[in-house]
């Protein structure tokens, strides 16, 4: 029985430890927010921290043993009743369970919904005398598509504002939470980040293809089919092979627009895979050509890795890439732009590599695990201190 009363003081300083036991929640399989939770559990783990992953699955990055970090799984029971397991009411009851078993200082949920719903029941499930704050991260489509949606609306405007702490992975995800949701609290940016030790380029290029590489969910906000268009253009100027790596549903649609268009040998998909870091050095070129995209995580990691991204002027992107410098960014649908900049990029290597060395100087100097993770310990202590 989890409802075990420890004295724990209702208010101590709280900041001044040292290091923190903290409850992650995330969508656990593929998609950025659940890459960014787990990145974060690992980097807090090496920091010395406690990190309990409550989940449904094992998060995909996680490897089973590592050390200071616990997975919990989440069980839904099904019932001939319920036509919708209940989700979120098993998640609440597993949060409130491990945060009185393990002595948790904090939970911090990845995407609001319904992360953030069930953590805030969690803070009510638990002890009295326990406190239990809660942060969550907006990562991007959990405020521009799902909590736009008239249906999650409210609750999405309701977990902001009962949330102890709010961070969003860009200013302009920022900017668009105050705007749709005219909420007052205070929104902490901290960028997604990359272990630029792990994501870097290869000492030397082997091969002589010429590759591009797009990664993503293949949902209709990645435009994947663009992908396939823009590759359809290169090749008519200048040789090149793309590898598609990811699923979702606009996979079947981009593999037959590969055939309809006659680029089907060029073009590989490689489904989902897990140590993505292998994949990207060996590339020249990303592609992002996404309708919208709050920060761009995939850009960031191809950047660290000195493959430069051609992407889409939209959401937090240019907070990313540098026009002209360390990526290129053109307007969303626009084929023919973006096909002239993965051109420009694979016949002219002095520029390719300009940009290469640039992309990856970005990602260590700006968005290293090194210089974010800190942010997020300082938000920590500060929420645990309010
Ligand atoms: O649509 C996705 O790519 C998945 C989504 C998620 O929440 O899992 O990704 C969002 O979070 C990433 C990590 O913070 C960001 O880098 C992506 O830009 C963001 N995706 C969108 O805004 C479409």
């Amino acid at each position: 029985m989890w409802r075990t009363h420890w004295c724990v003081p209702r208010s101590h300083s709280w900041g001044r430890k040292d290091h923190m036991k903290i409850g992650i929640t995330c969508y656990p399989t593929y998609g950025g927010s659940g890459i960014v939770a787990t990145e974060l559990g690992l980097e807090l783990a090496n920091r010395g921290h406690e990190v309990h992953f409550i989940t449904y699955a094992n998060p995909i990055r996680l490897d089973p043993g590592t050390p200071r970090i616990q997975y919990h799984e989440v069980e839904v029971s099904t019932y001939p009743l319920f036509q919708y397991p209940p989700y979120c009411l098993a998640l609440a009851s597993r949060m409130a369970e491990v945060a009185e078993d393990y002595n948790l200082d904090l939970l911090h949920v990845h995407y609001a919904i319904p992360h953030s719903i069930a953590a805030l029941l969690a803070q009510q499930m638990v002890d009295e005398r326990r406190r239990l704050p809660f942060i969550t991260t907006l990562h991007g489509t959990d405020i521009t598509l799902v909590g736009m949606d008239r249906s999650y609306f409210p609750i999405t405007k309701f977990s902001i504002e009962k949330s102890n702490g709010i961070t969003s992975i860009s200013d302009d995800l920022r900017r668009h939470t105050y705007e749709v949701f005219g909420v007052a609290n205070e929104i902490r940016v901290i960028h997604n980040f990359v272990n630029v030790d792990l994501y870097k380029p290869l000492a030397e290029r082997t091969s002589t293809e010429m590759r591009l590489m797009h990664i993503s969910n293949f949902r209709p906000v990645k435009r994947v089919l663009d992908c396939v268009r823009i590759l359809a253009e290169v090749v008519k100027q200048t040789p090149a092979h793309l590898y598609m790596v990811g699923d979702g549903p606009d996979r079947p649609e981009a593999h037959r627009l590969a055939r309809e268009l006659g680029v089907e040998k060029h073009v590989t998909f490689m489904g989902k895979q897990d140590h993505v870091e292998r994949i990207f050095p060996q590339m020249h070129v990303l592609l992002m050509p996404s309708e919208m995209e709050s920060f761009g995580l995939a850009a960031l990691e191809a950047m660290a890795c000195g493959v430069p991204p051609v992407a889409t002027r939209v959401g937090g992107v240019p907070e990313l890439v540098t026009h002209g410098v360390d990526g290129f960014l053109e307007p969303v649908g626009d084929i023919a732009a973006q096909a002239g900049r993965v051109v420009e990029l694979l016949t002219n290597p002095p520029l390719h590599q300009r940009m290469a060395e640039a992309a990856r100087k970005t990602a260590v100097e700006r968005f290293a695990s090194s210089k974010i993770i800190p942010q997020y310990e300082d938000f920590y202590r500060q929420v645990l201190d309010a």
